[in-house]
């Protein structure tokens, strides 16, 4: 009698801990029930937010849950989204919270992590210290390797591509060349223009890798949204990620490794087509952390061929990065600007102020082109591919965070704990009808400076988040930037494009987007 009483008693006792710490301490106590709740369920449970990411609907589930109901809400027991610039975007990541672990689980690669995905703050800022030179608008603008890449991706490959189309009228799957594009410009960039890739002129070799690399996106959502899934039912023996899958990212890999062993072969050479820049670069920032070699070497050899991983690592992740995003900006850009041919006649009228003009075929030998920085200085250039990474950003999705121990204040409310996931969207903050008027037009004239509607140019730039913000920033906007110009420029100068089918266009709910039909046919002419 007595027992059962307190067996009685303890059993209450846990079902009413149990309830105070699933139901009455999340939905009425916690700091965080205050902020108002995307879905009944989200204090108790993330189940609704991991089903509606599970269906891909994550972005509009997030973006119509900020336009009911403000700056803030709660998508789960411990994660928030954020749709605002001060007490928002710049708390998280101009006052530099650390990455969640969402990023090493499914960008991860060669056993190690990059500067993209670690999550300390520390070693992060160890490792982009060594890149972040490189990358800089003025190291790119007059780095005679770009110009040399440029000269040869543009003359020799791209613009030949269009001319070849156009006698012999052919439509053009731009998308599917942009890719090529991006990857031959990144590549050489990282591994020297020798050993980088030809994706443009080979065109089977691109289908094949690209088909490969794209193939894996569908299970993305498992390492990122469901890990203990992941590891529970690999524990059974039961497979949610196909066979497949783990053959592809083999062959990547030792893609992406025998780019930086072929670059390790010509560290040595300074021939501008050969050096290999982003790759020596950092190898030879991080050998100095290599203690003195010893005569017992085995340790010392086994840290050599660690650098050697992680090296890989990261410049798999700019090569992959950098031509996915940079691509699907460019199929977007090109798609938008097809289907206005005053736009496009307006933006050659600029283009052929440029001194010399990328005309094409090149008037006489000349190769030269013209500088960088004149080419960053067009006005409506630079407002129609700021537009198009407004619209169409090619990450528009979240980027978790985790908020600092013990707590800290957002978008007024404030003992948020330590450990929340939090997170913004490039795609809700470009969608803010007080920032960027009528939000769902693609309008590059709104970011002329002569463009008088309210508010000011530089309260639109504040929100503009395509690449990111603050320490964990993109590091390759600039080259981004650089490229596409240069590719818009020189194609504009010598073509009008028209739309000849864009089935499937709308982009896909994903970190990085692209067309949901992977392709933008168009037709070129010749312009003159
Ligand atoms: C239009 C083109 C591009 C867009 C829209 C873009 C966008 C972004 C965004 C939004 C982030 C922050 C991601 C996050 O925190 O979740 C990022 C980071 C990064 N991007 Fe880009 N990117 C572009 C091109 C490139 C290129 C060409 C490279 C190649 C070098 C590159 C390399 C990186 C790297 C290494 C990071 C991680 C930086 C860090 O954590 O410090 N990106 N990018
Ligand atoms: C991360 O670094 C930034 C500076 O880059 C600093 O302001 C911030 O406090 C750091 N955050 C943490 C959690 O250490
Ligand atoms: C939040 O952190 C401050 C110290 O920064 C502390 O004084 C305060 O008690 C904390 N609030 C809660 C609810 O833990
Ligand atoms: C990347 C992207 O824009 N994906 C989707 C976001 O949600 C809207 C609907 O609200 C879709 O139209 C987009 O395709
Ligand atoms: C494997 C490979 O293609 N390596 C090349 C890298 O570039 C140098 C310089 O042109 C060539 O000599 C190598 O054959």
């Amino acid at each position: 009698m007595a027992v059962s009483a307190v067996t009685a008693f303890a059993a209450s006792l846990c079902i009413l801990l149990l309830t105070y710490k699933t139901i009455i301490y999340p939905v009425f106590l916690s700091p965080l029930s205050k902020i108002p709740n995307a879905h009944w369920s989200a204090p108790i449970s993330p189940a609704w937010i991991i089903w509606r990411r599970y269906r891909a609907q994550n972005n509009r589930t997030i973006q119509a849950a900020h336009e009911n109901l403000g700056p803030i809400v709660r998508l789960s027991p411990s994660e928030i989204s954020v749709n605002c610039v001060d007490k928002g975007i710049k708390s998280i990541y101009t006052g530099g919270f650390e990455k969640h672990e969402w990023y090493p689980r499914v960008f991860g690669s060669f056993g190690t992590v990059s500067m993209f995905t670690m999550t300390s703050n520390k070693t992060h800022s160890a490792r982009k210290r060594m890149l972040s030179n490189i990358y800089s608008k003025s190291f790119l603008q007059s780095s005679p390797h770009m110009h040399l890449i440029s000269e040869t991706i543009i003359l020799d490959r791209v613009l030949p591509i269009i001319h070849e189309a156009v006698s012999s009228d052919s439509p053009v799957d731009m998308h599917d060349l942009n890719q090529g594009l991006t990857m031959d410009f990144v590549s050489a960039y990282l591994y020297g223009l020798a050993n980088g890739s030809n994706f443009l002129q080979d065109a089977t070799f691109r289908r094949k890798m690209l088909g490969l690399y794209q193939s894996r996106k569908p299970f993305e959502f498992y390492f990122q949204e469901v890990p203990d899934l992941l590891s529970w039912t690999k524990r059974l023996g039961l497979r949610l990620i196909p066979k497949w899958c783990d053959e592809a990212n083999e062959i990547l890999d030792a893609w992406g490794l025998q780019f930086c062993d072929k670059a390790d072969e010509c560290l040595s050479s300074t021939a501008l087509d050969v050096e290999p820049m982003v790759y020596k670069h950092l190898k030879q920032s991080i050998s100095k952390q290599l203690p003195p070699k010893e005569k017992d070497s085995a340790s010392y050899t086994k840290l050599v061929e660690q650098q050697r991983l992680d090296i890989a690592c990261e410049l798999y992740d700019h090569l992959t990065a950098g031509h996915e995003t940079s691509a699907v900006a460019l199929t977007y850009l090109f798609w938008e600007l097809s289907k206005l041919p005053e736009l496009q006649k307006e933006l050659r009228e600029e283009l052929l102020t440029l001194s010399p003009k990328l005309t094409y075929p090149r008037p006489s030998s000349s190769r030269e082109l013209p500088s960088p920085k004149s080419i960053d200085s067009l006005p409506l250039l630079e407002a129609i591919v700021t537009e198009t990474l407004r619209l169409h950003a090619p990450i528009p999705g979240i980027q978790p965070r985790v908020t600092p121990y013990p707590n800290c204040s957002l978008v007024g409310y404030s003992d948020i704990p330590g450990n929340t996931r939090v997170s913004a969207q490039a795609y809700s903050l470009h969608r803010n009808p007080e920032v960027f008027p009528d939000p769902l037009a693609w309008q590059p004239k709104r970011w002329l400076k002569d463009c008088n509607s309210a508010p000011d140019l530089e309260e639109r730039r504040r929100w503009f988040w395509a690449f990111g913000s603050g320490g964990r920033m993109c590091v390759g906007s600039n080259l981004a930037l650089q490229e596409m110009k240069l590719a818009v420029a020189a194609i504009y100068t010598n073509f009008k494009t028209t739309v000849i089918d864009d089935e499937n266009i709308e982009a896909i709910d994903a970190y990085t987007v692209k067309p949901r039909g992977e392709k933008l046919i168009l037709k070129f002419e010749s312009a003159a």
